[in-house]
């Protein structure tokens, strides 16, 4: 007689024990209670509060709706709750959202803000942003909170929290170069990016190995870089495609085309762009870096870069200038020849930077700000003072803490990278080796500090393909996002490893083939 009454209770309050437990990245701040509401996924609403200035039609919100309806309540039919007495009824099984601009077909920015507020009480839930993306987040961590009991019902307690990103720029890089990636697979990263509160897609889209951006002025780039230049390739409605998703989910799509190095799948489709390499005074047939002699070379970049500066919208593009070899260069006589017409002596880092100069005022002359790797910074090339530079070497020139002093005591922003290789795997937990890096934890002032603008996750590409792409990203991923968004008081690998399990078997029941942090189980294991 006493049995189910009685035990009912206990197993919520274990239930909730774990609740709180799910949240990754972590907020900044929250408060939450023992009082719990149930919620019906018969009745349950998301609605617009009457004052918001986004309002039904709102695209990013309305479909953020419907994709949240299905990751809290997936499809019925539900079991129908057996409510003890004690059981707190929510007044209205509705989400009501407010933000106080609309913007709902802006792209998000480096500038956006996803601050969110999320009261959940007796009388309602609501979550209000300043905009549409603060929204996203919100919507996000409310999908969070939601917890099931054992019987199939949906309860969530009564919580206050008060979130916004500890930096603005939280970015995933994805090298679909190395290898090509399906269109799925980067849709289904942006979902999970998503999930993780990360907002920035840097797509590595071109590189030495293959060339599948297709180019409408430039078609023989494709027609002779990609691996297959049928399947393997990015038409320009994938494109459209990739930014629209990315759009819909408070994600930007930083792309980059790597130049004047990293561009042998580049030769074959513009004969003369490549530098030909010489031995003993003759050609050899292997090519370098782009030509930086010729004038065609400038014409060409800045054909393609138009198409480029209209094809994304983000204000920034990515420009690369990492790893440039001087050897095909030094080894080249036309090259020789225009270094002693310059008066660049044997200097090729004075070569690099006149390239890098030149393609850096086309870019600007489209209105483009860009994002830059390290070399160019290190090399001494002259940027606008508001290039962004991204640290990836860990100790070379400097260690990745003295390069963020430099960069910064020169008044550059800094992203940072070095620390965070997704596509380098070791036995053992490494994600704690991401979850402890501190981006600020170099000498220097609060102002040098407040340059730091975030940092990425990189998957380099050598060694991943769809088959293995998503366990390497997740959940070793979110030890970066959580860094990027949570406070830097957030140190405690244990906490963190309690929350990003839980996180992770919360990705399985999402889809997600996120591989395990250690041993142990999911309640709700191969779906
Ligand atoms: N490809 C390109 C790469 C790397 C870089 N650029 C790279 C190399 C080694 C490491 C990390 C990244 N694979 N185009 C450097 C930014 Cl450890």
């Amino acid at each position: 007689m006493a049995g189910p009454r009685l035990w009912f209770p206990l197993l919520l309050a274990a239930a909730f024990a774990t609740w709180a437990t799910a949240l990754w990245p972590w907020p900044q701040y929250i408060q939450t209670s023992h009082r719990y509401y149930n919620l019906s996924p018969y009745k349950f609403q998301f609605r617009y509060h009457s004052r918001s200035a986004a309002q039904p039609g709102c695209s990013v919100l309305d479909e953020a709706f419907l994709r949240y309806r299905k990751v809290l309540f997936g499809s019925g039919p539900w079991p129908s709750p057996n409510l003890s007495e004690k059981q707190e009824k929510i007044k209205k099984n509705k989400l009501v959202v407010s933000v106080s601009t609309a913007g709902c077909t802006d792209f998000p920015t480096l500038e956006s803000l996803e601050n969110y507020t999320l009261t959940i009480n007796d009388k309602r839930i609501l979550l209000v942003a300043h905009s549409v993306w603060g929204a996203l987040r919100g919507l996000e961590t409310f999908s969070q909170v939601v917890w099931r009991s054992s019987d199939g019902a949906f309860f969530v307690n009564k919580t206050k929290i008060e979130d916004f990103p500890r930096f603005p720029h939280r970015g995933l890089l994805l090298d679909t170069s190395r290898h090509y990636l399906p269109l799925f697979s980067i849709l289904d990263t942006l979902d999970v990016m998503a999930y993780n509160k990360f907002n920035v897609f840097h797509w590595h889209i071109v590189d030495d190995s293959s060339f599948p951006y297709e180019s409408t002025t430039f078609p023989e780039l494709t027609r002779k870089g990609a691996y297959n230049p049928v399947t393997h390739i990015y038409t320009t409605q994938d494109v459209k495609e990739v930014i629209e998703y990315a759009r819909l989910r408070g994600i930007r799509v930083l792309v980059e085309f790597d130049t004047p190095g990293h561009t042998l799948s580049w030769g074959p489709g513009i004969p003369g762009l490549l530098t030909p390499c010489y031995s003993e005074s003759r050609p050899s047939g292997t090519f370098g870096p782009v030509n930086p002699s010729l004038n065609n070379t400038y014409e060409f970049m800045s054909t393609l870069f138009l198409e480029i500066s209209s094809v994304f919208p983000d204000f920034y593009l990515h420009l690369g200038g990492d790893e440039v070899d001087f050897t095909c260069w030094r080894s080249n006589p036309d090259i020789q020849a225009f270094m002693k017409k310059k008066g660049f002596g044997d200097d090729f880092k004075q070569l690099e930077s006149f390239y890098i100069q030149t393609l850096l005022d086309i870019v600007s002359a489209y209105g483009k700000g860009y994002v830059v790797w390290q070399e160019v910074f290190d090399n001494k090339v002259k940027i606008r003072p508001d290039t962004i530079i991204q640290v990836w070497q860990e100790e070379l020139p400097v260690n990745y803490m003295k390069e963020l002093d430099l960069i910064t005591k020169a008044g550059f922003r800094a992203l940072l990278s070095a620390p965070w290789y997704l596509n380098r795997i070791t036995y053992g937990p490494d994600w704690k080796d991401f979850y402890k890096v501190e981006p600020l934890d170099f000498k220097g002032t609060p102002e040098q500090k407040a340059l730091v603008i975030g940092g990425e996750a990189c998957m380099w590409g050598e060694y991943v393909d769809s088959t293995n792409l998503v366990p390497r990203l997740w959940p070793r991923a979110g030890a970066v996002s959580e860094r990027l968004w949570s406070k830097s008081s957030m140190t405690d690998v244990k906490f963190a490893f309690q929350r990003l399990s839980h996180f992770r078997c919360e990705l399985l029941r999402r889809g997600v083939q996120a591989q395990p942090l250690n041993i142990g189980y999911c309640e709700q294991e191969f779906e």
